[in-house]
C-alpha cells in the first residue's frame, strides 16, 4: 500500500512536490488543498482532487502525510502547528532565526495529537544542515563556511512579495567570489554575513506604490536582508516575465579542519549543489522526509523532528538489506 500524500498550497513548491511524488512509486498524491477557488486550480495528477483548505480537517483519515507548501514569513508559523493536530506534517520553514520557536509550537501540537511533524526540510535548512552537522562531528577542530548561489532564494522572494505595494519579485543571492576563493585556498578567513553574500532584488511594484518605502522595507527586513548589502531594482511585470532563467540555486557547505598532535594535517569537507530548479529539488528532499514521517509515526514516534532526528534509512524506499547490499 502506498503512502497517501496531501499537499497544502499549490505554488512553485506545491507543484514541485506533486512532481516529486510522481517520481516515488511508494507515494501517492490524494489531495491538493488551496485557499483559491478549487475549480480554478488545475493539477497534473488525474488520480488526485483539489479541495478548499477548509476541507482539510475532514480528510484526516484519508491522508498519511500532509506536506505544507506555504511561505515561512506568515503561512507556516500558523499552518504547521494547526495541521499537526490532524496529520503527520512536513514543512520547509526556512527562517533560521525563528526555528526554535517554530519547533516548540509544532512539538506541542504534534505530541498532543500523536503525530510526527518534520520541519525545515529542503536543502538549506535541510541537506546543508546535515552536512554542517556531520562535518562538525568529524572535524571537531575546524571552521565552517556556507555559501549560497548564485541563485533565487524562494524564501527571500516570498518575503519581498509580502510587502505592501509589491506585485511580484525575485531575489538573487550572490556569493562574494573572493571570499569563496579564500576559503577554498585554505586561508581560513573570518567572514561576516555581509562579507560572504550580496542580495539583489527585482521588484514589480503596484501602480502608484511608494517605491522609496518599499526599497527601505526590503533593505531593513530582519532575518532576511538587514545583515546584507542589498540592491533593489524596480522592473515591469513584462521584464520579470522575460527572465527565463527559471529558479536556479545551489551552493557549498565547506568545513576545513586539522588533525594530528600538532595540527599538522589539514582536511577539507565540501558538499556542493548545482540546482536548475530550487523548488523541484526542495520538493524532492521533502518527498523523502514525508516517507520518513510516515514510517516514524507508524513505529510510534510523535512530536516535532528536524533532519537531525531522522535516521538516514527512513528516507529511502529501499529496505535495510537492499541498502546494506547496494549502498553501504
Ligand atoms: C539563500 C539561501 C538559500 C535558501 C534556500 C531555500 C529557499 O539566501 O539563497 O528559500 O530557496 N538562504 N530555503
Amino acid at each position: 500500500m502506498s503512502i497517501r500524500i496531501g499537499i497544502l498550497g499549490y505554488g512553485n513548491l506545491g507543484r514541485g512536490v506533486e512532481c516529486a511524488v510522481k517520481h516515488n512509486p511508494d507515494l501517492e498524491l490524494v489531495a491538493v488543498f488551496t485557499r483559491r477557488d478549487p475549480a480554478s486550480v488545475k493539477i497534473l495528477t488525474d488520480t488526485a482532487k483539489v479541495y478548499h483548505v477548509d476541507e482539510a480537517e475532514k480528510m484526516k483519515d484519508k491522508i498519511d502525510v500532509l506536506i505544507l507548501c506555504g511561505g515561512s514569513a506568515t503561512d507556516l508559523p500558523v499552518q504547521t502547528p494547526k495541521y499537526a493536530q490532524w496529520f503527520n506534517v512536513v514543512d520547509s520553514f526556512d527562517t533560521h532565526a525563528r526555528i526554535p520557536e517554530h519547533f516548540a509550537n509544532v512539538d506541542k501540537a504534534a505530541s498532543e495529537s500523536n503525530h510526527v511533524g518534520i520541519i525545515s526540510v529542503g536543502w538549506d535548512p535541510g541537506m546543508f544542515s546535515l552536512n554542517r552537522m556531520y562535518a562538525n562531528a568529524i572535524l571537531t577542530n575546524g571552521k565552517d563556511y556556507t555559501f549560497w548561489g548564485k541563485g533565487v532564494s524562494q524564501g527571500h522572494s516570498d518575503a519581498i512579495r509580502r510587502i505592501d505595494g509589491v506585485k511580484d519579485g525575485k531575489q538573487y543571492t550572490i556569493p562574494v567570489e573572493a571570499a569563496l576563493e579564500a576559503v577554498r585556498s585554505g586561508q581560513n578567513p573570518e567572514l561576516t554575513t555581509r562579507q560572504k553574500h550580496t542580495r539583489e532584488c527585482f521588484v514589480v511594484a503596484e501602480e502608484g506604490a511608494d517605491l522609496a518605502r518599499i526599497e527601505q522595507e526590503i533593505k531593513t527586513m530582519p532575518n532576511y536582508f538587514d545583515e546584507y548589502d542589498t540592491t533593489v531594482h524596480f522592473i515591469s511585470e513584462e521584464e520579470l516575465k522575460r527572465d527565463h532563467s527559471g529558479i536556479p540555486h545551489g551552493g557549498f557547505v565547506i568545513r576545513t579542519g586539522k588533525t594530528g598532535w600538532n595540527d599538522e594535517n589539514s582536511h577539507v569537507i565540501e558538499y556542493s549543489l548545482k540546482l536548475d530548479s530550487n523548488p523541484e529539488f526542495t520538493s524532492s528532499v521533502i518527498a523523502a522526509y514525508a516517507r520518513a514521517a510516515y514510517r516514524m509515526n507508524q513505529e510510534g514516534q510523535k512530536g516535532c523532528k528536524t533532519v537531525f532526528d531522522v535516521a538516514p534509512a527512513y528516507l529511502s524506499a529501499l529496505d535495510g538489506a537492499e541498502l546494506r547490499k547496494h549502498l553501504l
